[in-house]
């Protein structure tokens, strides 16, 4: 019996809610996942990350099978134990990762072959490989390996990452043996070309995969080249299955998504921008680098419901980010991730009621009109 299971319970246009349920809790769906890298959503105890809402984090192969290694890992206990989080994880293949961090990179029919960005020690992805890590690290949705290209690109270049791609998800639907207590996604790769992402939604489709994720985008196009590609091939996905966008966004893009049909989305957008004093509130973006916040002594937003966003200055907060103290990365992650979590803790209520159109209209008023 399939243990990991998507049930919608209310659609809005093409905005849908829904749930995953997993052996490890269940995920309320549209859902943003934190990125937790290496073993850590950085600078957040797992615990804050749970407060902020989040139901599930996700997890990176090509960092973790390079330090600290997966079968290591799984003699530790699994991630879920090494961490310390013991709701759900969904980890990333590894393809990506290759692509945008390793050096010296190699693709065959086989796997990529690949020096690693630590030490420079080759090391070798193939489907199989990839799919056994993401068991060790005993991940509850495992993603399939794909090539994944920058925009813009040769459409026959395109073409070859995509078909790539769609056979190494045939060979990861093998490998992954039907695991009950585990969900495997395919993933819809074919640039910006309908033609491509239509035979990749297709061939997926046939394959038969526990969610579908939507790869490639967010890689250089603009947002409109990224909204229709989502308008042509989300669609296409079977809709009794979750949709997953990789690597989005800012908040706009992900009412954007939202409203075109995707249930889930990770990125290291609302930590990482933290990390460089960019804090996302109700009322837009506050950039805490800027003078201008030097003896600013109003809080982020003294009406929110986030004790730190109450609690401290834009003073201080501009302080810590301009001598790098931790505490400023700390502060900043847990509010940039705590502002996500209500962003899609908001589509979700507004779907329910059938008003995400009006939700995503009045939400980014609010930031166009943010007196910051
Ligand atoms: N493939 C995989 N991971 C990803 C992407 C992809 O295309 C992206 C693209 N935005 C982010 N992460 N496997």
């Amino acid at each position: 019996m399939k243990q990991v299971t998507f049930t919608l319970s209310a659609t809005d246009g093409k905005a849908r809610r829904g749930r995953i349920d997993t052996p490890r809790g269940d995920i309320q769906t549209p859902a943003f996942m934190p990125v937790g890298t290496a073993g850590t959503v950085k600078a957040m105890y797992p615990e804050q990350v749970r407060e902020t809402g989040a139901d599930i984090l996700l997890g990176n192969t090509y960092h973790l099978m390079l330090r600290p290694g997966a079968e290591r890992v799984a003699s530790l206990g699994g991630l879920h134990t090494f961490m310390d989080w013991e709701r759900p994880i969904l980890t990333d293949s590894g393809g990506f990762q290759v692509m945008s961090l390793s050096q010296l990179r190699k693709m065959s029919e086989r796997g990529v072959t690949f020096k690693s960005h630590i030490d420079g020690s080759t090391h070798e992805l193939t489907p199989e490989r990839s799919i056994e890590i993401q068991t060790l690290l005993d991940s509850d949705i495992i993603m399939q390996l794909d090539e994944c290209i920058a925009l813009p690109a040769e459409h026959k270049e395109m073409e070859r990452a995509m078909e790539l791609s769609l056979r190494w998800a045939d060979r990861s639907k093998t490998a992954f043996n039907n695991q009950a207590n585990r969900a495997l996604f395919g993933i819809v790769q074919g640039g910006d070309a309908p033609d491509l992402r239509a035979r990749s939604a297709q061939g997926l489709t046939s394959i038969g995969f526990d969610g579908y994720a939507v790869g490639g985008l967010a890689v250089g196009e603009p947002q409109e080249v990224m909204f229709r590609v989502l308008d042509e091939i989300v669609p296409e996905l079977p809709t009794d299955r979750p949709h997953y966008l990789m690597g989005v966004g800012k908040p706009d893009d992900i009412l954007g998504a939202i409203g075109r049909g995707i249930d889930m989305f990770d990125c290291v957008h609302p930590t990482r921008a933290g990390r460089h004093g960019h804090v996302y509130t109700r009322f837009g973006v506050i950039n805490l680098k800027n003078a201008r916040h030097k003896d600013d002594h109003r809080p982020i937003d003294e009406a929110s419901p986030n004790r730190n966003c109450r609690r401290f200055s834009r003073a201080y907060l501009h302080h810590l980010v301009k001598t790098e103290e931790i505490l400023g990365a700390m502060i900043l992650s847990q509010i940039n991730l705590a502002y996500y979590q209500e962003l899609v803790q908001g589509a979700r209520t507004a779907i329910e009621s059938s008003r995400f159109t009006d939700f995503a209209a009045e939400t980014r008023a609010a930031w166009a009109a943010g007196d910051l």
